[in-house]
Parts: structure tokens; sequence; C-alpha cells
């Protein structure tokens, strides 16, 4: 029986095509790109290479940073503590906008940045789940704020928040935006020509790239202060021997993705509305938020009377992956902030799967996944005392 892996906003396959170029880089070209012979110099072309198709795929102008590192929660961090270095302990302000909805990578590093005295501000979603731009307009304030960030689309349900109305209000109040774009590279364009992020933060395995890697946008006037000291790599900004063969396949998993995006926004979603559909003709099932404000892989379905973590569990007997929400939080029983603040009682949440596609994802998985899903939730229905009346 082939499995089948529909848990891609956890993490996705990297392309063969990314495999095959990233190869050559573990085996043959490993110079440290930092050393001054052959084996050293020769790798930088295909640093340029990658680094240039990371610019194209954001559209990023060459006067802005792109600084490489292991990951998004490394990236988030940065900006979050290097904001509040800036412009808190050495500056004026005082306060961190952000949303109720954000990855632990932010709220958690919020969390860290309010036992240090910064006042953060969480701005609620609104009845469609996503953050409401008025509710920025009503609480910034350039004498107070350091910085807003608020992530372009969440990762449990999909849904996709106005980055670019948010990013423009916080321009025009003279406060510097991040977003966490973790979830919106390769899956709706990401434009940063037209759309006024400051800061970006994104990982290639989210992206059919390697794991390990991921990178961290300054735009051109902004400031970033390193969280790693020790070496002159990414020009001082982040010290630490530069993963090649990770930049390499990040640049071609750009590169790729943005050449995917109409397939994506077509095919991906088609797959996507047609597994919705069929799992709202099972009696009980609900899904979380609206198609169109949501990222075209993903659904969010809860099946009353049935525990999640059950169904995750009869799919997997299946060959079949999917997630009971974000993978970093699977082992918590704590309330899901993020389901909270859409106003999902934990009763729904805890009843719910997410299903995340990708551009490998076939019908015939759809298929096999929604009949799977069927005699799963129909056996655990029939040991369950819930009523569905
Ligand atoms: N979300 C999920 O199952 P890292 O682990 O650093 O590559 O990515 C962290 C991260 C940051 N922001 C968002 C919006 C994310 O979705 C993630 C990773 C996975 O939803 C694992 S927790």
């Amino acid at each position: 029986m082939n499995k089948i892996y529909l848990d891609n906003n956890a993490t996705t396959m990297a392309d063969p095509k990314v495999r095959d170029e990233m190869s050559a880089f573990v085996s043959q070209m490993y110079g440290n790109p930092n050393s001054l012979h052959t084996f050293g110099t020769e790798v930088h072309p295909y640093m340029r290479l990658a680094l240039d198709r990371l610019y194209k795929g954001l559209n990023a102008s060459d006067e802005d940073d792109i600084i490489i590192n292991s990951c998004a929660t490394e990236g988030n961090n940065t900006v979050l503590k290097s904001v509040w270095l800036n412009h808190i302990v050495n500056g004026s302000k005082k306060r961190i906008i952000t949303s109720q909805i954000e990855h632990p990578s932010v709220s958690e590093t919020c969390q860290f940045l309010e036992t240090m005295g910064v006042e953060v501000i969480y701005l609620p979603v609104n009845q469609r789940g996503i953050v409401d731009p008025d509710e920025l307009r009503k609480v910034i304030n350039p004498k107070l704020d350091a910085l807003v960030s608020v992530m372009w689309a969440n990762n449990e349900t999909g849904l996709i928040n106005p980055i670019r109305e948010l990013a423009q209000i916080s321009k025009e109040a003279g406060v510097p935006f991040h977003s966490d774009a973790v979830q919106a590279i390769g899956k709706i364009p990401v434009d940063l020509q037209s759309v006024a992020v400051d800061y970006l933060t994104f990982s290639a395995h989210k992206f059919h790239g390697p794991k390990g890697v991921g990178a961290l946008y300054v735009r051109a006037g902004q400031k970033i202060t390193p969280l790693f000291h020790g070496g002159e790599q990414m020009g001082g900004l982040r010290s630490g021997t530069i993963n090649v063969a990770g930049l390499v396949g990040m640049g071609l998993a750009m590169e790729l993705a943005t050449d995917y995006l109409e397939y994506e926004d077509q095919e991906v979603r088609r797959l996507r509305d047609h597994l919705e559909d069929s799992l709202v003709q099972i009696p009980g099932v609900m899904v979380i938020g609206d198609r169109d404000i949501r990222t075209p892989n993903t659904v969010f379905a809860s099946f009353k009377g049935v525990e999640g973590e059950g169904l995750l569990w009869d799919l997997n007997r299946s060959g079949i992956a999917a997630s009971t929400g974000s993978a970093c939080a699977s082992e918590t029983l704590e309330e899901n902030p993020s389901f909270k603040a859409i106003g999902i009682s934990s009763d729904l949440a805890h009843t719910g799967i997410r299903f995340s596609l990708s551009r490998f994802t076939t019908k015939e998985e759809i298929d096999r996944t929604v009949d799977a899903v069927k005699k799963a939730v129909e056996r655990l229905r029939s040991i369950s005392t819930t009523d569905l009346s």
C-alpha cells in the first residue's frame, strides 16, 4: 500500500530536482565558502545563483538583505529580539504588537520579552478568523511601538491575513512590520515590491526544499542585530559556516515554488476543494474558515463526536499522514491559543484534523483519503456515546 502524505504544512518532501542539485555540495564541492583555496571559492557562483533565485522569487530589491539561517524559528527570534534590543533596551519604544494566532516561535518569544518588561499587544481576529486592519489602526502608536509582527498565513487553518493592508498601516505610522511567511511561500504570491514588509521569515522545508535552512529578509534601511556572534558570514549578521548545500537547495526550491504558483492556485486548490466537499458530506463535519481566504492546500475539518487523535491514528494505520494541528504542539494538552482566538471551542478543536496537500498530491490519493476518513469516522463513532443530533 502506497503511503499518502497530507501533512505538508508540517514539512514537505524535497523536490527530487532539489535533492539532485544539492548532492554535489555534500560530497564533491564541500569546501567552506570562507576558505581562500579553490574548494572554498568554487562554491561562490552557486551561492550567488541561489541568492539570486531567492531575490527573484520574493521580488526583493538588490538593496535589501537576505540573511541565510537555519529556519524560520531562528528568523522570528532574531527579528523580535533584535528589535527589542535596538528600539526598547537601547531606545525609547516600549511595545511590540503581534496577533493572537501566531506560531509559537513568535508568540513564545513575545512571552519571553514580556518577562523582560516589554508590553506586548496581541491583536484579536475577526469573525472570519483573520486579523482586522482596524484593530491595528486602533492601537498603533509610533511613539510606543517598536514592531508589528503578523503571520502571512496561519499554519493550522490556512487562513490568510490582509498583510498588504496591515503592512501599509505600519508603514504610514512609521513602525517596522514583520511577517512570518512560512505558510505563504509556494502557496500564494509573496511580492516584496508591492507589500511594505520590512522583515520576512521562512524555512525552505515548507516549500519542497531541505530542512535546516531558512532565511530572514531585511528591507534596506532596517537594522538587524545578530543573535549569533563569532564570524563574518552574512556580513556578520548571522555568524556560523553557511549551509551551502541547504542554500543551493533552497534557491532552486524557491524558483520551482514560484513556477508552480499557478498550479498550486488551480490544481492543488481543486484537489483540496474536492477533499473538503467530500468531507462535509459526512454528517457532523465542519470546516474552519472560508475557502476564499485560505491557502489553496489547507483544510482543517472537525468531526463531531470523534477524537482528532483517534482519527489520526486510524488514518495512519491506513497509510495516511495528516495532523491534529501544528506539529510542534502535537504533544501539548493545553488549549490551542490560535483556535481559542478564532472562537473554536476546545471540543471542536479536539475533534479536528488538518489536511495539507502539495503539488505532489494526486486525485487518487484524495479519493483514498475520503474513503479512509469515512470508514474511520464510522468506526470511531460506533464506539463513542456522543449524540450527533
Ligand atoms: N509549523 C506545523 O506543523 P521551523 O520549524 O523553524 O522550520 O518553522 C517554524 C514555523 C514558523 N512559523 C509558522 C507559521 C510555521 O508553520 C512553522 C512550522 C509546523 O505547523 C511545525 S510546528
